[in-house]
């Protein structure tokens, strides 16, 4: 059911969709499923499965970058056991020329997530970078604490549901902060990936860049995996760097029903592929 959004189970499934990608001028991020753990056990097992997953990539003649999530690493039961998991994966990452973003989460987790990735950052690591979603009120002010760190930014909308007290509700006001949110970031000189599959905002931020004259490597346009597959490769066509989300592993059904959620008729393209066989 869930193969529309997610590339396999395995992590072969999943070097094999990085691969059909690549073939059609597309980057892979590959994203190991899995969130919110409640046991150490279960944290390490998945910073084993990530370090693991890093050093296949690395054996790929493609960008390496993956994907995850601190309370997939332990975060719910202590911040050092997600901090040290990190270190541990970021020196894996090194090793391997890997970029390891570390996906934002729900609203009550994002102090922490900050918390951590500056702490890596004072660390010296410079193979890391998190999210900020524009759909927070705070996130403007998440931005401006982090700018003097010089960070490697995603900015998205926010996919979880939050309440109206953190969240704007308002399609106009979220989409007008993630441009100003995008738009900080670049004129402060930072690695930015503009994650959406809004034409509306992915036209706008070309003109921008465009006007700007934003250097290249300093922006990419970043969507999901079986998502807008026609957008990602036009946009690759012309000369942008595109990267796709590529989710794998057992665990999908929380970003399944975040895919749903967040736009209903993903269910429909499901549901349709089902009985198309
Ligand atoms: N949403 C989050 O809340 N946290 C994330 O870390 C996150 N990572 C994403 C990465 C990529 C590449 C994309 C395309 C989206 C991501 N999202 C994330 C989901 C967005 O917040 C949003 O729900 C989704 O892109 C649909 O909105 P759109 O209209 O911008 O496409």
């Amino acid at each position: 059911l869930a193969l529309r959004f997610v590339a396999g189970e395995t992590l072969e499934e999943a070097l094999k969709a990085v691969e059909a990608l690549e073939a059609e001028g597309v980057h892979g991020i590959l994203d190991l499923l899995g969130e919110m753990v409640t046991s150490e056990e279960m944290a390490c097992r998945f910073k084993d499965q990530i370090l693991e997953l890093i050093e296949a990539f690395g054996r790929l003649p493609y960008p390496r970058y993956v994907s995850l999530k601190l309370t997939q690493l332990g975060l719910d039961l202590s911040e050092e056991l997600a901090y040290r998991h990190m270190t541990e994966i970021l020196e894996r990452a090194r090793a391997a020329a890997c970029f390891v973003r570390i996906d934002m989460e729900d609203s009550p987790r994002v102090d922490a997530t900050l918390r951590i990735y500056r702490r890596l950052l004072e660390a010296g690591y410079t193979n890391v970078g998190t999210v900020l979603q524009a759909y927070l009120r705070r996130s403007e002010a998440d931005l401006e604490a982090l700018l003097p760190y010089k960070p490697n930014l995603r900015i998205v909308k926010g996919a979880y549901k939050e309440p109206p007290e953190v969240a704007f509700t308002d399609k106009r006001t979220v989409d007008r902060q993630y441009l100003a949110l995008v738009r900080r970031n670049l004129e402060a000189g930072n690695p930015t990936a503009i994650a959406t599959h809004d034409e509306r905002i992915i036209r706008e931020m070309k003109r921008w860049v465009r006007e700007r004259g934003v250097p290249e490597e300093l922006y990419e346009f970043q969507m999901l995996y079986g998502i807008r597959r026609d957008l990602q490769r036009a946009l690759a066509r012309e000369g942008y760097a595109v990267r796709a989300y590529v989710p794998y592993g057992r665990d999908w059904y929380p970003y399944f029903s975040r895919r749903i959620a967040e736009r209903p008729e993903n269910l429909f393209f499901v549901v349709r592929g089902l009985l198309r066989g």
